[in-house]
């Protein structure tokens, strides 16, 4: 580096010169912080930049898995498990298994083969001891099997499905989480009443599903915590003056309908209900004894009567007729969210 020669020294006695007039000329160099010895030359070591201003990478559960590894950032969870690999950590996947049945309601949460789901194409119905499903689409009648039970066993008076697909099945005192492929049945409480009807309808908040068993007099009784816990409470009803044939069944966005018997009037009425069961109208009326499953698709109801017959009724006008014949229907059920 040039050496800086004050200009005071170079010419003692004279006024300051215009020195930055000649384009020839620099303009003086300001010795820097450090050239300490103010020799022109910088003496002292260069300054060191603080780490803590580079972008930190943290460790927000102290895991010790940096946050951009985490499969559960918020969660200690070391050793990354992630039964399903869809990245999510098991402890922080509300789907453990990835079989689209959320823990919570899921029986068996670690295997994504249990407890199965129902197809989006099929209504199922069944006797008191045999599981059948019903295509939609083909109108064909398919057996699928004779009920199978881990614990208690029992004469099954209805079925429902919930929003995920998951089947469940009432006898007079137990109810049941079963398999819509093969029919194998796990207990997962005793009932505090006797039902001859159980569906799912939305909870108050149109979320989740809330699981309702129907008794004879027309009266619903909600089941929460299922399958983990059978917590009965009380909800709703027909109202009087109607009775319950044996079942009910709820399709989001289409509605909530039920076979009932009227007061003063002969064969199965098949009504239209609100929240909590309450009566909206009468759609048809059909001429049997006794009409113990009803399911339903986009806009057509099918009624399982105890004589055998399934009605096919159109959900808008009420016209029906037989569409097939099985077994002694003793209920029915479809899942609540059904394709359109
Ligand atoms: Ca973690
Ligand atoms: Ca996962
Ligand atoms: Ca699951
Ligand atoms: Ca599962």
């Amino acid at each position: 580096m040039r050496r800086w020669i004050p200009i005071a020294v170079l010419i003692a006695g004279c006024a300051p010169l215009e020195v930055f007039d000649d384009p020839n000329k620099q303009p003086p160099v300001v010795p820097s912080d450090r050239d300490t010895d103010a020799a022109g030359v910088d003496t002292a070591p260069e300054p060191v930049i603080p780490e803590d201003t580079a972008p930190e990478i943290g460790d927000s559960d102290g895991d010790g898995i940096l946050d951009p590894d985490d499969n559960c950032v918020d969660v200690r969870n070391p050793g990354q498990q992630d039964f399903d690999g869809d990245g999510e950590g098991d402890l922080c996947d509300d789907d453990i298994d990835g079989d689209f049945i959320p823990n919570e309601r899921d029986l068996f949460p670690n295997d994504n083969t249990l407890p199965g789901v129902a197809s989006q194409d099929h209504v199922y119905a069944h006797g008191p001891s045999d599981l059948w499903r019903f295509d939609v689409p083909r109108r064909a009648l398919q057996a699928v099997g004779s009920f199978r039970f881990d614990q208690r066993s029992g004469s099954i008076t209805d079925i429902a499905i919930d929003q995920y697909g998951v089947l469940y099945a009432v006898s007079f005192s137990d109810v049941f989480v079963c398999n819509p492929d093969t029919a194998q049945c796990w207990w997962i409480g005793g009932l505090g009443g006797s039902y001859n009807g159980l569906t799912f309808v939305p909870d108050d908040a149109g979320i989740e599903d809330v699981l309702v068993g129907i008794s004879t007099n027309g009266t619903w009784t909600a089941y929460t915590g299922v399958p983990n816990s059978v917590t009965p409470s009380s909800w709703g009803g027909y109202g009087s003056g109607r009775s319950s044939s044996g079942d009910a069944f709820h399709i989001r966005g289409t509605g909530t309908f039920a076979a009932v018997n009227t007061a003063g009037v002969s064969g199965i009425d098949i009504i239209e209900v609100g929240t909590h069961g309450a009566f909206v109208r009468t759609l048809t009326n059909l001429n049997y004894s006794g009409v113990f499953g009803i399911a339903g698709a986009a806009n057509v109801i099918f009624a399982f009567t105890s004589a055998g017959a399934i009605e096919e009724i159109d959900m808008v006008t009420g016209e029906h007729h037989v569409v097939a014949t099985g077994t002694s229907w003793w209920g029915a059920g479809v899942k609540t969210i059904v394709l359109p």
